[in-house]
Formats: C-alpha cells, structure tokens, sequence
C-alpha cells in the first residue's frame, strides 16, 4: 500500500493543557510519522479561511473563536492509510461517543474543545498541507 498525507492539527484546548507530546505520541503510536509540524496562534482570519466549509454552521463563530485562543500545533503525517489511521485515533467528534484508547476519549473536552483535527479525504488533505506548509517544509 502507497504512503499517504494527512493535515493534523493539536488545539488551543490540548496546547492550553499542555498535551502536545502526549498527542503526538499517540499518533506515533499509531503508526503515523510527523514530516512538518509548526506551533502557530491563528487569527480569526486564518482560522475563518481554515474552516471556510463550515461557514453556515451554526457552531461556526464558536469554532473560529476557540481555534484562534491561543497556540495550535499544526502537522503533517505521513503512514499507510494516514487519513482513515488518523481518523480512527482521534475518534468521535463529540468526546462523549469516542471509542475507548483514543485521543478524543482520552483528552478531548467537549464536542467544540475536542483536542485535534484530522483531513477527512484526500482532496481535504491535500488543500489544507498547503494552507499550512510549503513543499520544502514537509520532509518525508
Ligand atoms: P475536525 O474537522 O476538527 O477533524 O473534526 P470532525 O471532522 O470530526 O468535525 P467537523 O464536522 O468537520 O467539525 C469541525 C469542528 O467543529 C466543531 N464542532 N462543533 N458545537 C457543535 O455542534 C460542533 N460541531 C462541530 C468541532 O470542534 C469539530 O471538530
Ligand atoms: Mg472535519
């Protein structure tokens, strides 16, 4: 099976509690490999960009204001299969549904301080690597 790119990202609410290792090692652990990984404080305006697909949402002021509150971690991981493993470790968007063993059981908060974020196919994948990182900055 061809190695694959996913876009991670560890949020304010898991920078704020300082979990960033305790993540990372948990995707690590997964068989996933972090190639680029930079701490940013997004503003409103990177962070309204980054969640543009989710604008009509109702939770989408909510969202722009706890991604913009303080340090997030953003990566790119390189494994087999590194959209649906990373999915499948993070678990459930609302904690409350997570399986057992994963990051979001494990740490999130709630369903809007839910510790990570995770592409969810390939095109996503591809679009939010480049929001973040340029090719030279991703070494595999
Ligand atoms: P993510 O994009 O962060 O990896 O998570 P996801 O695919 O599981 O969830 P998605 O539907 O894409 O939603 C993006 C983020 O918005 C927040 N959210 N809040 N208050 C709410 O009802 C609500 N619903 C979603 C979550 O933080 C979710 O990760
Ligand atoms: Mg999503």
């Amino acid at each position: 099976m061809a190695l694959e790119r996913t876009f991670s990202m560890i949020k304010p609410d898991a920078t704020r509690r300082n979990l960033t290792g305790a993540i990372t090692k948990a995707l690590e652990d997964a068989g996933l490999r972090v190639v680029a990984s930079r701490r940013v404080w997004m503003s409103r305006r990177e962070a309204e960009g980054f969640y543009a697909v989710h604008k009509e949402r109702p939770f989408f002021g909510e969202l722009v204001e706890s991604m913009s509150s303080g340090p997030t971690v953003v990566q790119v991981l390189e494994g087999e299969n590194a959209i649906a493993r990373n999915r499948e470790v993070m678990g459930a968007t609302n904690p409350a549904d997570a399986a057992e063993g994963t990051i979001r059981k494990s740490f999130a908060l709630s369903i809007g301080e839910n510790s990570v974020h995770g592409s969810d196919a390939p095109e996503t994948a591809a679009q939010e690597i480049k929001y973040w990182f340029s090719d030279t900055e991703i070494v595999g």
